[in-house]
């Protein structure tokens, strides 16, 4: 493990390398504890550089056991090994040389899960951002690209599958027991997209014949017997590959593409040319165990893993400040594809609520970067929703200033002109300019500033002139190390519409860019008049989330019941929704808070329930409408003097209210939304499952007792009305025997099967209230508990740390001090897991002083340890600066 204290990287300093890497061959003696990796390197030096130059390679927790240069021993005062680095020198002005080292490493120790390690048997490799310097010494950044040559020797009972980047060369026997596979991948590649293999697993096979009548084997590796529960990802790997040849014109480039599905992966799952791979949460389903959101999810990932083989691996990013280039990018084409497999509305939402609830808080609190940040201690720390989904909301954003057309010709720029290089944001914007003729200087800010930008609008209409005065005012929340910002180009999609739901569309607009219904802020204020508006219009602004802003828009119940009732736009709609509950939700709060009694706005209420009931507004739809902002998000919007308890006694009386008030239309619901005959994972039935069970949330408000949802539990044949059932039992009736017996009996039922344990385990990390702590410090001692599985940890840690308010932030700062123990013992193993559940402290300036001071403690506590990994003291010190 890096327990150094982190030197800074900058953007400002990087220089290409001083060396060309022409070749790699690579050759890996697997042994569980023993393995020989000996790395064949060409390389020569690169025109105009100092002819003097070493060349230094990365390394980290390597054994060297030999090193030739041209295939002679070199003597020992040409090179030097430090715990970072192979320094060779000496070496040729122009002639190419050859660099073989060799390197022992222990994959069984390596509970990092970065490098080459084990799970479950099989040998399997993570080498994004800096993992490939684990396994050899190398020039580890992601702007030296070569071909790999890689060959695989290991023991064949145990390991009957090798595999590797690229296409299959061939393999035989290789002395007693053991065989060998060599693989070759023709497309230069950074060495972050390697990966290997080995062991013994179950295979679907299916093709796919590309656009231009190629047949491409497709392969996906899971655990023998779970072999039928891939089918669903076999499938969504099938449409992601016929969808990115519809869309954006992109044909695979290799005869074979697999996928590996493991138990103990860090992250969702990595983009590795040809050998993608997944932590099985994202490849495994079936009805009996998976859940309508774990469909999705299966389905966005595996699109999101295959485009990178354009964005990102066949242009991919001069370095690791350009991290945005392509997962911005690429979050951005999975969004789409969803949208086009699902629907786009109920998508939208479904996103919108996850950037505000995931990336609004780390923007507006110590964690806050910019998209393309100009400095990191621990590049493991930045693949952040800053990046991810700021990044998809900026490329969005490109799409929506240029319109579709200009987009799409800015995209096939971007393909033909950067094909095979490694390039920044500045090259991806560029093409977007030149396609376009327009100016994205200003634009480009939002890859620059960090800050959710704050709108604030107001409207005045002259009925003499016909005309609406539409006054906005941008402003750019200071960040760390950003104490000031300038304004930014923002695209508002908006649009007016008249008392009778019917839209207007003004005759001119002066005092800003409107076209397309695309208004363009740009100055910090700015006064938008909109003529020829025959009546007082109610206004939609910000349509689809055109821009990841807060709005400030003070519009009265009435307007915003218009809007939930007439707006075509449906994301509006929704909008209009949450922006009728939140006052409703805030004013809970407080009132919580001091006691008083607690009274819901007749308004939002019959609203609510009227687009419940409304037949013509898709389930999915309706089932969002229902989902009212989460605790975290009333925090959120309450930004200071945060008491748990109060935010959540406040929601569940407006819960209650709502329940008693519809009651009769969720009961009518609840018959009305089963789904009948066989099982199926598509969007429609899945929207009609989340409405049923949204009715069911209420009902078991309304009726204040467990019976409907034991009976919900009980009559269950589906994970997703099994688990939501459960997590009623469990979070609302905690103590009833309908919950702890329902518990137990899905316990013994799936004991077998880890994906669903997690569940079991996070559902019970969710309960809500003081008793938390000790339930998630009781279930760790449970046999089914885990410590080194990243999933199990993060359904029971990561479940209560970010998702149970009042259990983690219970008064008594109990949450925040258990938090730092679990922080200081992972990060012995895991640093990087250690350091993400970490960030579920990064909020704790907004708590009341009691909390806040708890809370600084724990993070004390942390930061005073010794040997803490770069990671964890990279997260530690930030959030308390
Ligand atoms: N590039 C992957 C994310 C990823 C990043 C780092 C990892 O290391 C543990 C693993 C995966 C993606 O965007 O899907
Ligand atoms: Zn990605």
């Amino acid at each position: 493990m890096r327990t150094d204290t982190g030197q800074v990287v900058n953007l400002a300093d990087y220089r290409p390398t001083d060396f060309v890497l022409e070749r790699v061959d690579l050759t890996f003696e697997l042994d569980p504890t023993e393995t020989k990796v000996e790395a064949r390197l060409i390389f020569h030096r690169r025109k105009g550089a100092d002819p003097s130059a070493p060349l230094v390679l990365d390394g980290d927790e390597l054994n060297l056991s030999s090193l030739l240069f041209d295939q002679n021993e070199l003597a020992p005062e040409r090179y030097m090994v430090t715990a970072e680095s192979l320094t060779i020198r000496g070496l040729p002005e122009t002639a190419p040389f050859e660099v073989t080292v060799t390197t022992i490493i222990n994959p069984e120790a390596n509970t990092q899960l970065m490098g080459l390690y084990r799970t479950s048997g099989i040998y399997c490799t993570q080498c994004e951002a800096e993992g490939f310097r684990r396994i050899t010494y190398f020039p580890d950044r992601p702007d030296v690209l070569a071909p790999y040559t890689v060959n695989i020797i290991a023991d064949k009972e145990a390991n009957p599958l090798l595999l590797s980047n690229g296409n299959f060369l061939g393999g035989a026997g290789y002395g007693p027991g053991k065989h060998f596979a060599a693989w070759f991948d023709p497309h230069p590649k950074p060495s972050y997209l390697f990966a290997l293999v080995a062991g013994d697993l179950g295979v679907v096979e299916d093709t796919f014949t590309t656009m231009s009548g190629r047949e491409v084997v497709l392969k996906i590796y899971v655990e023998h017997g779970k072999e039928p529960r891939a089918a669903y990802a076999m499938d969504a790997l099938k449409r992601s590959m016929k969808w990115d040849e519809d869309v954006f014109g992109r044909e695979y480039d290799l005869d074979i593409f697999m996928i590996v599905a493991v138990s103990d992966f860090n992250m969702g799952a990595m983009e590795n040319k040809g050998l993608n791979i997944f932590n099985d949460k994202y490849v495994l389903a079936d009805p009996e165990t998976a859940t309508d959101a774990d469909y999705a999810n299966i389905e966005a990932i595996i699109a999101h893993e295959y485009f990178h083989n354009w964005t990102g691996n066949r242009i991919t990013c001069r370095d690791w400040f350009q991290l945005c280039l392509k997962e911005g990018l690429t979050v951005y084409r999975d969004h789409e594809f969803s949208s086009d497999q699902r629907s786009r509305p109920v998508k939208r939402i479904a996103e919108v609520r996850h950037l505000k609830s995931e990336q609004f808080p780390e923007d507006g609190g110590p964690l806050a970067h910019p998209v393309r940040p100009t400095k990191y201690r621990e590049i493991n720390n930045f693949y952040t929703t800053t990046v991810y989904e700021k990044g998809s909301e900026v490329t969005r954003m490109i799409a929506t200033l240029l319109g579709r057309e200009t987009f799409k010709k800015g995209m096939d720029l971007y393909f033909d002109r950067h094909d095979g290089q490694a390039v920044t944001i500045e090259d991806f914007v560029k093409c977007f300019e030149d396609a376009s003729g327009r100016d994205l200087a200003q634009f480009s800010l939002w890859y620059h500033q960090a800050g959710t930008p704050l709108v604030t609008a107001s409207g005045t209409y002259d009925a003499g002139a016909k005309s609406f005065s539409l006054s906005l005012e941008q402003m750019i929340p200071a960040t760390p190390g950003q104490p000031t910002k300038e304004p930014m180009h923002i695209p508002l999609s908006l649009a007016l519409f008249a008392e009778d739901g019917s839209k207007i569309e003004p005759a001119t607009v002066d005092g800003a860019e409107f076209a397309g219904e695309v208004l363009h802020l740009t100055a910090r204020t700015q006064t938008a008049v909109f003529h020829g508006v025959a009546s007082r219009p109610v206004v939609s602004i910000n349509r689809s989330f055109s821009a990841p802003i807060n709005l400030h828009f003070d519009q009265s119940p009435a307007d915003l019941a218009l809007l939930a009732r007439y707006e075509t736009d449906h994301f509006a709609r929704w909008q209009a929704l949450t922006d009728l509950a939140l006052p409703n939700l805030l004013k809970a709060a407080r009132d919580a808070r001091e006691g008083a009694a607690i009274v819901c706005e007749q308004t939002f209420v019959d609203t609510l329930i009227a687009a419940a009931a409304d037949e013509s507004l898709e389930p999915a739809f309706r089932a969002q409408a229902l989902a009212l902002p989460s605790e975290s998000d009333i925090a959120r919007e309450l930004g200071s003097n945060i008491d748990p308890d109060a935010v959540h006694a406040g929601r569940q009386a407006i819960m209650r209210q709502i329940a008693e008030a519809g009651k009769a239309t969720f009961a009518a619901l609840y018959d009305a939304m089963i789904t009948s005959g066989e099982f199926s994972p598509d969007a429609k039935s899945a929207g009609r499952r989340a409405l049923r069970n949204a009715a069911l949330t209420y009902l078991s408000y309304a009726e204040g007792n467990p019976s409907r949802a034991k009976a919900a539990f009980d009559g269950a044949n589906n994970m997703t009305d099994l688990s939501h059932a459960l997590t009623i039992l469990a979070h609302r009736f905690p103590d009833s025997a309908e919950a702890k017996a329902a518990l137990e009996a899905f316990r013994s039922r799936f004991q077998e099967n880890a994906l669903v344990v997690d569940k079991w385990f996070a559902i019970q990390a969710g309960v809500p209230g003081q008793g938390a702590v000790d339930r998630v410090k009781a279930l760790m001692e449970n046999p089914l508990f885990k410590r080194t599985n990243p999933n199990r940890m993060r359904s029971l840690v990561g479940t209560f740390a970010f998702g149970n308010p009042t259990g983690f932030g219970r008064a008594d700062g109990e949450g925040y001090r258990f938090l730092a123990s679990q922080i200081l013992d992972i990060d012995q193993r895991n640093p990087q897991l250690a350091a993400r559940l970490l960030t579920s402290m990064r909020s704790w300036r907004s708590l009341e002083s009691a909390r806040a001071d708890h809370a600084r403690s724990a993070l004390l506590e942390i930061e005073r340890a010794a040997n803490l990994s770069t990671d964890v003291r990279d997260i530690v010190e930030r959030t308390l600066k």
